[in-house]
């Protein structure tokens, strides 16, 4: 299993999921500028999408759209998903407001744009960061332990702070609680995100 990934992009979801839990696969850097991997390959060739994160299965299956990829790992790995019935909706609901509300609302300060555009952006995602703050169960969006939603979102809790955008307590705690996770350390080392004297 190989994952196409780009550091501090959405693919860093599905890094932490595959380190948390415990999988064995490889993992390639794409260049979303020039979309070539880091072996030199054309990525539209790999995915005519052209955006991470992909995932290859070693059957030659490949799985594109974070969604997909985030509720086939826990579907794998069910130490990733939420218990009860209602289990893999309520992590679906929470994975499609991450990424349709939030991700999208990040998009104008990924990209050039007006001051006016982006302050609007900051405000839209301050409001959703309110929401979800009061989402969570315990230490968890689901519980006491994470599942492959809270990857996605912890993601963006990265975002806020690449963006200077201020957290509720919650999902400040909840940013330093995944942070600190040995799995969440070794994708985040794999992508150059901690400072070396962290790392
Ligand atoms: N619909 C895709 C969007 C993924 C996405 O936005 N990926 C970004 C990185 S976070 C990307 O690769 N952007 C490069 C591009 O669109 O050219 C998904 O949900 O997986």
């Amino acid at each position: 299993m190989k994952l196409y990934y780009t550091p501090l992009a959405c693919s860093l979801a599905d890094h932490i999921a595959l380190h948390e839990a415990g999988a064995s696969f490889e993992r390639e850097a794409v260049d979303l500028v020039t979309k070539k991997t880091a072996s030199g390959i054309d990525f539209h060739a790999i995915t005519p999408k052209g955006y991470v994160p992909a995932l290859l299965l070693d059957d030659g299956e490949l799985i594109t759209e974070n969604i997909a990829i985030l509720d086939w790992i826990a579907g794998e790995y069910p130490a990733l998903g939420a218990p009860g019935t209602l289990g893999r909706t309520r992590v679906l609901e929470a994975l499609t407001f991450v990424s349709t509300e939030l991700h999208r609302a990040f998009k104008p300060m990924w990209h050039a744009g007006s001051a006016e555009a982006k302050a609007k952006a900051k405000a839209t995602i301050s409001g959703l960061f309110e929401e979800v703050a009061g989402w969570l169960k315990g230490d968890y969006l689901f519980g006491a332990r994470p599942t492959v939603a809270d990857f996605y979102l912890f993601v963006m809790l990265l975002w806020a702070k690449r963006f200077g955008i201020d957290l509720p307590a919650p999902l400040f705690a909840l940013r330093e609680r995944m942070a600190a996770r040995p799995s969440v350390r070794t994708a985040m080392r794999h992508e150059g995100l901690l400072a070396a004297a962290d790392a």
